[in-house]
């Protein structure tokens, strides 16, 4: 099954935060899309929950620097 979820990431200041964003959550296993963008600081994730959870995509967020707002 495919979950969705939009958070706010308030350490996205630019297209680079952006960009990483995108592109190490595109490579974890099991994430099927990532919208993000500057502006609002909005990500949009939709993932399988046979193959990922989203504890797993929050902990790669913090490691990476760029944690959800909330939960
Ligand atoms: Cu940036």
């Amino acid at each position: 099954m495919i979950t969705e979820r939009t958070f706010r990431v308030p350490n996205i200041s630019c297209a680079h935060c952006v960009h990483t964003i995108e592109r190490e959550l595109g490579e974890l296993p099991g994430v099927v899309s990532v919208r993000a963008n500057v502006a609002d600081k909005l990500v949009t994730v939709e993932w399988n929950d046979t193959l990922v959870r989203w504890e797993d995509i929050r902990a790669l967020l913090q490691e990476i620097n760029y944690s959800p707002e909330a939960d």
